[in-house]
């Protein structure tokens, strides 16, 4: 019988868990976590309780370092030097080039890497780093969260694309990764143009997550705000233009129509930023319209709303 195949995840928050969990059945999938994480367990195993629609599963997956700190109990942490052959990244944008760092003595020119993240910014810092690597990007509207460190909820069903974001890989590599994640029995496809799939993602997220902080509301409480409804058409403007600068033609007008849509779509979330906000965590903003103001100062161009969201969370959180 061929061995299964083995699949590293970094970064086992809600998304990365609920991966994880539907990727076991048919996979070897080992997590890497930081030292601290297990603290009272074993740091070989992680064990959480996986809901999916008000069923409970236990999940036991084994564990390996992220880093080469040592365990916060004090025990040194000897990370396992066996390569990795798929890794599968779910850190947040501001940690991912560093937790990467980490693994690079474990990155062999055939490993292939897969950056979930939100945003844009940290693709690009780890293709800079991996540019001997297969990079893929995902983008994925599946919903999970963590009430507890033992506890994954599987919140909405949702879609990923992922494709290539450097240049080492064929047409066959892409098909056969996205033929990889689907063994999870999660909704994947294949896509040859993921940047602008990224792309659409972060203007839907400049144009939602900093009113949501903003406002301390959830999605669908937007709409009827004054700070919303006076600056979403400048913001789409901005947006759309920061876009084309990029190769990505949306119009404002289409654009604001897709926040809209979004937005009732997913009326009761409450976003990634706002939760990071509750929770007392570093926002994504720099990121997010961070980006997109990064977009402006290399072309000269002034996007006052998109800096206006910017300062307001930066100052404010
Ligand atoms: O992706 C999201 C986020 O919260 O980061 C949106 C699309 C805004 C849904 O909540």
């Amino acid at each position: 019988m061929a061995d299964k195949p083995t699949i590293h995840i970094l970064g086992p928050g809600a998304l990365g868990s609920l991966w994880a969990a539907k990727l076991s059945h048919d996979n070897e999938v080992i997590l890497l976590v930081k030292p601290d994480v297990n603290k009272s367990l074993s740091p070989k195993h992680h064990s959480f309780q996986f809901i999916n629609q008000n069923e409970a599963t236990t999940i036991t997956l084994p564990c390996e370092g992220s880093s080469t700190l040592p365990w916060e109990d004090g025990t040194p942490f000897s990370l396992n030097d066996t390569p990795i052959d798929t890794l599968l990244v779910f850190t947040k944008s501001y940690d991912t080039l560093k937790a990467v760092q980490q693994l690079t003595s474990r990155i062999i020119p055939s490993s292939r890497i897969v950056l979930f993240q939100n945003g844009m910014g940290s693709q690009q810092e780890v293709t800079q780093l991996l540019f001997n690597n297969t990079v893929y990007a995902a983008s994925t509207t599946e919903g999970a969260n963590r009430p507890d460190k033992q506890t994954v909820i599987y919140a909405g069903k949702g879609e990923t694309w992922v494709g290539p974001i450097s240049n080492k890989q064929s047409q066959l590599d892409a098909e056969k990764l996205s033929a990889l994640l689907s063994s999870s029995g999660l909704n994947v496809s294949s896509s040859d143009n993921i940047w602008e799939k990224l792309w659409l993602k972060l203007a839907i997220n400049c144009a939602i997550n900093p009113f949501t902080a903003l406002l301390d509301c959830k999605n669908g409480e937007l709409i009827g705000q004054t700070l919303f409804d006076s600056n979403i058409t400048p913001l789409c403007n901005e947006l759309s233009e920061a876009m084309l600068v990029n190769g990505v033609t949306v119009s404002a007008s289409e654009l604001q129509s897709k926040v809209i849509d979004v937005i009732k779509k997913t009326h009761q979330n409450i976003s990634s930023m706002l939760q990071d906000v509750r929770a007392g965590k570093q926002t994504e903003i720099e990121y997010i319209n961070g980006y997109i103001e990064q977009i402006a100062q290399q072309n000269n161009r002034k996007f006052p709303t998109n800096l206006f969201l910017l300062e307001e969370v930066k100052r404010r959180f």
